[in-house]
């Protein structure tokens, strides 16, 4: 019975949400790098337009990832559409298309202290243009909190987000956060990624079909795999509970 529920589920959309260089693409990316090695099949699509020399969204990227192995297939329950937004100002016109339809949000926290202004301006701007959408539906979110590579003193972790929702007066949009916030580096996890595949020979890290073996995924990947994973199950639940 669950299972025919779940074939009625279309496309999800999950859209991630945050401000310039708070690294959207590249989070998004290294998903999909990790998901191509582990499992091929696991990603459809992967699009991304960037402007060519500064490497900035200039309208969205999309990925298109298989969720959910139906057992004993290669076939997947769901197919999670990923959106990120353009984060740069001018171009809220593009974050109102990408905005339409989305049953989930990652917002992506730039944790550079310097940035925190770049990041209340960010949410503000969610709450003016899918604000009334968010309470009414009830759209879930996680949080991935980025760069947390850099230094103590310049960063904020985890811990600060709540101080945040509430600077930027959105803490109504999201009042459930616990177990939904992730703090994380996506340079850490393609550093960690390099150094695995120039240190470790290949038929030690991967299977007979020469896909990773899921041991030797480095750990710095988890918060940006997770970040996903979770909002993905909010999203399902959410859905098979409103049939
Ligand atoms: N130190 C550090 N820098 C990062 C990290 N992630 C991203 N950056 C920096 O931020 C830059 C921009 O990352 P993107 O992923 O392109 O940012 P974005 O959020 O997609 O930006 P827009 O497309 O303009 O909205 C990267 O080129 C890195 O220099 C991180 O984990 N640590
Ligand atoms: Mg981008």
């Amino acid at each position: 019975m669950l299972i025919h529920k779940y074939r009625t589920i279309r496309s999800l959309k999950i859209c991630y949400w945050g401000p310039s260089m708070s690294g959207k693409t590249f989070t998004v990316t290294a998903i999909k790098v990790m998901k191509s090695l582990e499992n091929p099949k696991s990603v459809f699509d992967f699009v991304t337009v960037a402007d060519q020399e500064t490497g900035r969204t200039v309208f969205f990227d999309q990925a298109v990832f298989g969720f959910g192995n139906k057992p004993e297939t290669n076939e997947f329950l769901f197919k999670i559409h990923v959106f990120t937004t353009a984060g740069q100002k001018r171009l809220k016109e593009t974050r109102k298309v990408v905005l339409q339809g989305i049953r989930g949000l990652v917002l992506v926290v730039d944790a550079d202290l310097d940035n925190w202004e770049q990041n209340i301006w960010s949410l503000r701007e969610l709450k003016e243009l899918k604000g009334n959408d968010i309470k009414e539906q009830k759209i879930p979110c996680t949080v991935f909190v980025n760069k947390q590579d850099l230094p103590w003193g310049r960063k904020i972790s985890h811990r600060h987000v709540e101080q945040l929702f509430k600077a930027a007066e959105v803490s109504d949009l999201f009042p459930e956060l616990k177990g939904c916030v992730f703090g994380g580096s996506c340079q850490q996890a393609r550093d960690d990624l390099e150094h695995l595949l120039r240190t470790t020979p290949r038929d030690l890290i991967l299977n007979s079909k020469g896909q990773l073996k899921r041991e030797f995924r480095p750990k710095s990947f988890n918060p940006l795999i997770k970040s996903l994973e979770n909002i993905v199950k909010q999203v399902i639940k959410k859905q098979l509970l409103e049939k």
